[in-house]
């Protein structure tokens, strides 16, 4: 089956040999650029939504800055590359190298005088195997959108004007669903053909530990909260799901060193009326007198992990779940919610990859095309319009739009079904038809295709619903190619 993306290449290169206008040209070669790099994704939210630190703790190293500092408000580029190399793009079209130092692990670079309103991106040649399939996009905080870092943001993401994005898909963080928070994800989708909502927004419920005073159940209050929020209306047309993570616990196990295991371990073996009492508030922690370690062990440790992380380790020290350094790493990643985000990433983003790119590419020879008013281009237009009209990975990415925005009148177990089949689309065929893995796809498959052809023909479906089984029996075609 042909696909979006294989068309528009092909457009692509043409209407290259045909521009002659310097500009065009550039922005078309980056375009084709981009179209073979890995997927671009950003990640954003307010200021202090804890972008960075998951930054950090989804790359595996302490690279981007967290907290204060001028290096927080430019948006940086992580890019997997054969050497380690930091370069700065300037506004006025130049770039230069950037030194930079590493001490304690943590990269520092030296911006040697430039000040960081003259600085468009900043872009980090990294090589590791984390950042293989994506590349990654720190950003400043969204504040108001007076703000210069917000501006810059999004300028960066496309989302003011007609400016075109950078990114093919957005990881949004917030802490609460604030009006502020949606008017961006609104932002963020545009509504051209190719649709970008929801497929290329993923939601993070972030800094979950701190959900519910951080207490050791923080992590499942914040998913029943987080499964509150992908079932709210507002949240499903503007992003694919929503996942609870603990960015400083996965920043801290992927830190996190001998010395301040065993200060974790000499802590867990106080007697339990005596932890009770120091965990009881961060300030009793800091501030207790009879406490067996330091108090700059203490500082340390609470700065690394939160009250949440710091009382979750002792805990599992305790119950012997974590009785070395490396097991207290994976125990900790393992509750922060990180590998969840990482699975969406490596499964329903990169899986995506065809369909995220295929927009990007079209939205980009769109805006050249309008550009290029004289009817020599025609041709182009016409093209891109029949590639645009008749790809069917963007009539289910309109599908399961319609679906979510509750337009198409479906019945409740079909909304199920679509939303499964097509909402997760990368996951197993089984996954996507809610079979179990041993069961037999293809008579399901052919199931599907019969009875969404069936509801096609049905006189008594309204014209949008037909055309929408139409499509749908097209992707059970699909998998049923796949599953041969
Ligand atoms: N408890 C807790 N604190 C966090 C978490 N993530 C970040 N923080 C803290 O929140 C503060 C801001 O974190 P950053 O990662 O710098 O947040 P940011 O969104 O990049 O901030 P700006 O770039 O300045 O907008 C820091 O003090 C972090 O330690 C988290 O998951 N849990
Ligand atoms: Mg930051």
């Amino acid at each position: 089956m042909s696909t979006a993306l294989s068309e528009l290449r092909p457009l692509l290169e043409r209407l290259r040999g045909a521009v002659h206008d310097p500009s065009a040209a550039a922005t078309l070669d980056r375009l084709a650029a981009r179209l073979d790099e890995p997927l671009i994704v950003a990640l954003a939210g307010k200021v202090k939504a804890g972008k960075s630190t998951l930054m950090n703790a989804l790359i595996g190293e302490p690279l981007a800055p967290t907290d204060a500092g001028e290096c927080t408000q430019l948006v940086t580029w992580y890019r997997n590359g054969p050497t380690y190399r930091v370069r700065l793009d300037l506004k006025d079209g130049t770039s230069r190298q950037a030194p930079f130092q590493r001490p304690d692990g943590a990269l520092e670079v030296d911006l040697g005088g430039t000040p960081v309103e003259a600085i468009e991106r900043m872009v980090i040649d990294w090589p590791s195997s984390r950042l293989a399939q994506v590349t990654l996009i720190d950003t400043p905080g969204l504040d108001s959108i007076t703000t210069t870092n917000s501006a810059r943001t999004h300028a960066f993401l496309g989302t003011e004007g007609d400016g075109e994005g950078e990114a093919d898909a957005v990881i949004y963080l917030m802490r609460h669903v604030h009006r502020t928070d949606l008017t961006f994800l609104e932002a963020f989708r545009d509504d051209t053909q190719a649709g970008a909502s929801p497929i290329s927004a993923l939601a993070v419920l972030s800094r979950a530990d701190e959900v519910g005073a951080c207490r050791l159940d923080a992590m499942s209050s914040a998913r029943r909260i987080a499964t509150g929020w992908r079932d709210d209306p507002r949240l499903r047309r503007l992003c694919q799901t929503v996942v609870p993570v603990a960015g400083l616990v996965a920043e801290a196990a992927t830190l996190l060193r001998e010395d301040q295991y065993r200060v974790i371990a000499t802590l867990a073996a106080l007697p339990r009326a005596d932890m009770d009492r120091l965990l009881l508030t961060a300030d009793r922690f800091l501030n207790d007198r009879d406490c067996p370690v330091t108090q700059v062990e203490r500082e340390e440790l609470l700065e690394r992990l939160g009250v949440f992380g710091v009382r979750l380790s002792i805990s599992l020290v305790r119950l012997g779940a974590a009785p070395t350094a490396s097991a207290l790493a994976t125990e900790l990643t393992n509750r922060s919610g990180v590998n969840d985000l990482r699975n969406l990433l490596t499964t329903v983003l990169a899986e995506r990859r065809s369909v995220l790119k295929a927009r990007v590419a079209l939205a980009g020879l769109d805006a050249v095309l309008s550009g290029l008013p004289d009817p020599v281009y025609d041709p182009f237009r016409l093209e891109l319009e029949r590639i645009s009209a008749s790809a069917h990975e963007f009539t289910e990415v309109h599908l399961l739009n319609a679906i979510r925005a509750g337009s198409l009148a479906l019945k409740p177990a079909e909304v199920d079904e679509l939303e499964r089949l097509l909402g997760s689309i990368g996951a197993p065929s089984h996954e996507r038809l809610g079979l179990g893995p041993d069961a037999d796809v293809r008579e399901a498959v052919l199931d599907g295709v019969e009875r969404w052809r069936r509801r096609a023909e049905n006189p008594l479906s309204p014209l949008a619903v037909s055309e929408a089984a139409r499509a749908v029996a097209r992707t059970y075609e699909g998998l049923l190619a796949s599953s041969r």
